[in-house]
């Protein structure tokens, strides 16, 4: 392996590229676009639509078409992906288009119980690599992805099979598992999900916070289960999100 790091990629389902990319300006950028729909970096007061109806990423379909995030897509990013994908990975929109935002809720934080998924059934070779770019500070409970470190490697029993078969079965296989969609105490999810984790088949499965620093770029695997998360931090939380694709033989 030419990139040591990537090993944790293979055990975990996600490993983390620090200072990948040369973040100035982008979080300011981000600001810029955002200012476009009534939203001012200084008023939390504007960080809500009017309806009360958190803000939505679909206000910026064009966002990352923009040159200011092109230095987002790297050497380092690249040979990472070749590593994993082998030479000739495609981008599936070229650039990285897709803005993850999310402005700071005033709630509880909690591991959620809904929405969790998978973005593609179980695969061998590996047909996509998911990438998240940090444009700001992530911080604990400020919004950042939540997967559950590991469950690829349980996933991959089934492959093809969706997320909710794949669901399913684990929570069939394993009463960790029922206990991520189960609502139940707070103090108990957190324990239990984040704090102890499970043993399965041998596998260390964890709910794990996708935090970052700017710079950073988080690869991780498809059929990692993952869901968005709550931000309680007093900031919003800037990210890019990106699919490589292997290229067909
Ligand atoms: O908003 C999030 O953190 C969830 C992102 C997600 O589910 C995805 O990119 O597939």
């Amino acid at each position: 392996m030419r990139i040591p790091q990537l090993a944790g990629f293979h055990e975990k389902g996600w490993v983390r590229l620090r200072g990948a990319f040369d973040p100035s300006g982008m979080a300011e950028a981000m600001w810029r676009a955002l200012s476009g729909h009534g939203v001012k970096p200084n008023d939390p007061a504007t960080w809500e639509q009017s309806s009360g109806q958190p803000f939505k990423e679909k206000w910026l379909t064009n966002f990352g078409q923009s040159h200011t995030f092109a230095g987002v897509a790297n050497d380092a990013v690249d040979q990472a992906l070749v590593e994993l994908l082998g030479d000739g990975w495609i981008d599936q929109k070229r650039r990285w288009t897709r803005p993850l935002v999310t402005f700071p809720m005033g709630e509880d934080w909690d591991v959620p119980t809904g929405g969790w998924h998978l973005d593609s059934p179980p695969a061998n070779p590996l047909p996509v690599v998911r990438m998240f770019a940090y444009l700001n500070e992530v911080r604990e409970h400020g919004g950042g992805t939540l997967i559950v470190e590991g469950s690829h490697r349980l996933a991959a029993a089934y492959p093809g099979l969706h997320s909710r078969a794949v669901r399913n079965r684990l929570s069939e296989e394993h009463p960790w598992f029922r206990e991520i969609w189960q609502p139940t105490d707070r103090e108990r999810r957190l324990q239990v999900l984040i704090d102890d984790g499970a043993v399965v088949r041998g596998v260390h499965v964890r709910v794990v916070e996708l935090t970052g620093t700017p710079g950073d770029v988080v690869l991780w695997h498809p059929s990692l289960f993952h869901a968005a998360s709550f931000n309680t931090s007093d900031g919003p939380r800037f990210m890019l999100a990106h699919t490589a694709l292997r290229r067909a033989m």
